[in-house]
């Protein structure tokens, strides 16, 4: 499975939530054209994303991620979840298998076990805590749960009355799962899993919920949400709901849980009735999202405490089942271009190279080097691409190989057709980049060079032309998701009204 390159990140100790938070990277991988592990890997790197999640534990994929410094979260996925809750042997023998096998070469971090299982796998719900018990007993034994944390990712919505936040609960049907739960995280040092998606609270509260409060745009002071119990002034759906997780805890007297973000994102795409679902308002939420987190502005009601969240996701999954929304949250399509251009500028860290949509068509590093002589022919005679910069003596003769002579032409030929869907394919040895290839005096097409061309792409702030009129929004917010609150938001000190 090709060669991999020894990339160790110089990283601040991004994973202690209690320093710096960290942005992810979640990995479905429910698509036609699912990227090699390999090509995977390559887009992670030129994305600068160092800590990704995936949603089983792949053998192919956790390889391909040995020595590249990436920090991932591995899991077990419901299918396999009452096995291991019943059994010690197969939970050791899980461990084993997908995470000591890989250990230290792959930088596992965490084991993610399960998913959203309370809702949408109840009848697992009794073995949860055993399977995160025989885990943990496994890491243990190996020596490893120090650096590996135990935990489970819930849906948000099995905290009731999230808001106001300070009022929020776990449903009670679960207090039996949920009390054991919390005592284990507490004392194995881990942190509560939580999938925070302000885009369905939105869409569920039938216009209750202003777009902007969801997007993170800025809102009027005296529209912003207030605790009347608190008097935290909330600006954004995500801290509310974040909050209310704390709160929850709370009211079952655990307070020193940190918790972990494992889903958010918008999608970029959907039907008819999902007009929200727009390329505009994934790059908003997500774009600004990403800056709130690295900020480590944390939570009105804990500021400063780092909230560390996996983005969902990389790809769009287009084979998953339900509304067309549900097949657009990708950040990426599947040949690596971005599905739109995230404002980031001066964010720095993540997605350093996708701050001006200019994509690249180069050759891939485990390509055959007799495919990608029969490509560079095809480009340089029929492709029609002006390929004398690859001659003796000319800007891009150097080096001398075929990989190198062969991405200047894939990339010639596919800025040639206007990057069309299609164009960087030359029979799969071609793959779409976001860094620019070109080095010393040899300049690729499409990277602006002398020509000036290079867009000054990146926007500080998110656009707020769009925005609602926030007068002319009702004062009373009703919170369909939620379902039994509505808010009141007004100036100071507002009160909450509860049906
Ligand atoms: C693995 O990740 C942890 C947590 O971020 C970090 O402290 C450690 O240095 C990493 N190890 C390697 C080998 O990169
Ligand atoms: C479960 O297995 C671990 C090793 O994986 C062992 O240390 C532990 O004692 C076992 N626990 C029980 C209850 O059998
Ligand atoms: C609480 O959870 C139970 C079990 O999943 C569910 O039937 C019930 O509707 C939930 N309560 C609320 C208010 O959502
Ligand atoms: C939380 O602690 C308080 C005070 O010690 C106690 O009265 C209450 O019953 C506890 N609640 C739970 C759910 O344990
Ligand atoms: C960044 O955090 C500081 C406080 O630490 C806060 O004042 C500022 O508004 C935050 N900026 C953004 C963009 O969230
Ligand atoms: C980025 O570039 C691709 C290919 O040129 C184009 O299809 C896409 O619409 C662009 N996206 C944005 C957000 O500009
Ligand atoms: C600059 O633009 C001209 C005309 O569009 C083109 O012929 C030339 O190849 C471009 N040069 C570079 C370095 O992109
Ligand atoms: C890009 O924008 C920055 C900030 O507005 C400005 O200082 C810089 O001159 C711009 N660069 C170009 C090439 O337009
Ligand atoms: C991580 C990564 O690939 N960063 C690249 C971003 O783009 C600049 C300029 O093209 C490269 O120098 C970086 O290596």
């Amino acid at each position: 499975m090709a060669i991999l390159f020894l990339f160790l990140y110089l990283l601040a100790n991004s994973l202690s939530l209690y320093g710096d938070a960290f942005i992810g990277v979640n990995i479905g991988t429910d698509m036609t054209d699912m990227p090699s592990p390999t090509d995977i890997v390559t887009l992670l790197k030129a994305q600068s994303i160092q800590h990704i999640r995936l949603y089983d534990a792949d053998r192919a994929m956790l390889l391909a991620l040995a020595h590249t410094g990436i920090r991932v979260t591995v899991s077990v996925p419901n299918d396999q979840l009452l096995g291991i809750g019943q059994s010690n042997a197969t939970a050791a023998n899980w461990v084993a298998r997908n995470v000591i096998a890989h250990i230290p070469a792959t930088n596992i971090t965490a084991i993610a076990v399960g998913s959203e299982v309370l809702t949408s796998l109840p009848n697992a719900a009794p073995v949860l805590v055993s399977a995160l018990r025989f885990i943990q007993s496994a890491l243990v034994a190996a020596n490893l749960d120090q650096q590996i944390k135990v935990s489970t990712p819930h849906s948000s919505s099995v905290i009731l009355d999230s808001f106001p936040p300070s009022q929020a609960f776990f449903n009670r049907t679960w207090d039996p799962v949920m009390v054991p739960l919390l005592k284990f995280l507490q004392s194995t040092g881990s942190y509560l899993m939580l999938n925070v998606y302000p885009y369905y609270d939105y869409v569920q509260s039938n216009d209750a919920i202003p777009l902007d409060y969801a997007l993170f745009r800025p809102l009027p002071p005296n529209k912003e949400a207030v605790d009347a119990n608190t008097l935290l002034h909330y600006t954004n759906v995500f801290d509310a709901v974040v909050d209310a997780a704390y709160f929850a805890m709370s009211y079952l007297n655990f307070t020193n849980i940190p918790i972990l973000v494992t889903e958010s994102g918008w999608p970029s795409k959907g039907d008819s009735s999902e007009s929200d679902a727009t390329p505009d308002n994934a790059n908003t939420y997500n774009s600004n999202l990403i800056r709130h987190v690295l900020n480590n502005t944390g939570t009105p009601k804990k500021p400063g405490v780092a909230i560390s969240t996996y983005l969902y996701e990389l790809y769009s999954e287009d084979l998953r089942l339900g509304p067309l929304s549900e097949q657009n949250w990708g950040l990426f399509y599947a040949n690596g271009a971005p599905v739109y251009t995230l404002h980031l500028a001066a964010a720095g860290t993540v997605f350093a190279n996708d701050t001006t949509n200019r994509t690249f068509c180069v050759a891939k590093n485990d390509a055959d080097t007799k495919m990608l002589q029969a490509a560079l022919d095809w480009a340089c005679g029929p492709g029609k691409v002006d390929c004398s910069p690859l001659l003796q003596g000319q800007q891009c003769y150097e080096p001398d190989n075929v990989v190198a002579h062969s991405a200047y032409a894939f990339n010639a030929y596919y800025q040639k057709t206007g990057k069309s869907p299609g164009t960087c394919d030359f029979k799969g040895v071609a793959i779409v980049t976001t860094t620019n290839p070109s080095h010393g005096s040899c300049i690729f097409p499409g990277s602006g060079g002398k020509n000036g061309t290079i867009i000054n792409g990146t926007t500080l702030a998110p656009s707020l032309a769009n925005s609602k009129d926030s007068s002319s929004l009702s004062q009373f917010y009703k919170v369909g998701s939620f379902s039994t609150i509505l808010i009141f938001i007004t100036s100071i000190l507002s009160a909450f009204v509860v049906l």
